[in-house]
């Protein structure tokens, strides 16, 4: 509800504007899920992750509408070094706890700051991750420590895969992988880094079909997959859906405008 909105209804039931803040004070916390400007430019080895002010969607404000993260104009080199377009990105923490699969503390859990650009014809993703314990030791790519990007294109956010959809994996040595009926390995191009507080990867990923422009929406979830060397994967995190479910579901996904 706007701010006006609200004004309209102290002035019908006669409280005092001095009362306002008060009255308002559970409306300015459901609108804590829009993304915050980090500022600072993001260097390799930086621990972004601990320092961004950017805090997640509440619960309340999940289940009315989703998050929205905005991607920038810039065609980043992908290459794992943080070139400077990206400092005018806005990042996300990819944070949140998804129980299920929560095997160590929550201080352990590998965690990520993610920002987004765009051009014409791709969408761009930075992974600044802290990670305490590098392991590609499982067979399976989705149980290594990896970085996962998950796209509805067509923002229909339908409860299965539809053509458009797909899930864009890349692990900390910069291998790619995926699955989906939208996902073609060929449009999707990325290089990692390591560094003393995890890693960094830098996603390109071809958006076939359209140019894109401002103000185009599409579904987005992002995930990191953390590996402790152990028998397989220990923690994974999210920045929107607290449950497994983003690799078949779209529903749940957050989204990203172009600006
Ligand atoms: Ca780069
Ligand atoms: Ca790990
Ligand atoms: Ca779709």
């Amino acid at each position: 509800m706007r701010r006006s909105r609200w004004l309209v209804i102290l002035a019908v039931i006669g409280m005092p504007l001095a009362m306002a803040p008060l009255a308002m004070a559970p409306l300015a916390m459901a609108q804590e899920s829009e993304p915050v400007e980090l500022g600072s430019k993001v260097e390799v080895g930086a621990k972004v992750g601990t320092e961004s002010k950017v805090e997640p969607a509440s619960d309340q404000d999940q289940e009315q509408k989703p998050p929205v993260v905005t991607a920038v104009k810039g065609s980043p080199v992908i290459d794992g070094k943080v070139d400077d377009f990206w400092a005018k990105a806005v990042g996300v923490h990819v944070r949140k706890q998804v129980d299920d699969l929560t095997v160590v503390e929550k201080g352990q859990m590998a965690t990520a700051t993610v920002k987004l650009l765009w051009d014409e014809t791709h969408l761009y993703a930075l992974w600044v991750v802290k990670d305490s314990k590098l392991s590609l030791d499982h067979y399976e790519d989705w149980q290594q420590d990896s970085v996962e990007l998950f796209l509805d294109r067509n923002l229909k956010r339908t409860v299965f895969y539809q053509y458009d959809d797909a899930q864009y994996r890349v692990n900390y040595e910069g291998k790619v992988s995926g699955q989906g009926e939208g996902y073609v390995a060929e449009d999707l191009q990325a290089a990692a880094s390591v560094n003393d507080s995890g890693y960094v990867v830098e996603m390109s990923i071809l958006i076939p079909g359209r140019v894109m422009e401002p103000g185009y929406k599409m579904g987005v979830e992002m995930q990191v997959n953390d590996h402790r060397g152990g028998q397989g994967r220990d923690a994974i995190t999210k920045w929107n859906h607290d449950e497994d479910d983003s690799w078949e579901d779209t529903s749940n996904f957050g989204i990203v405008e172009l600006k």
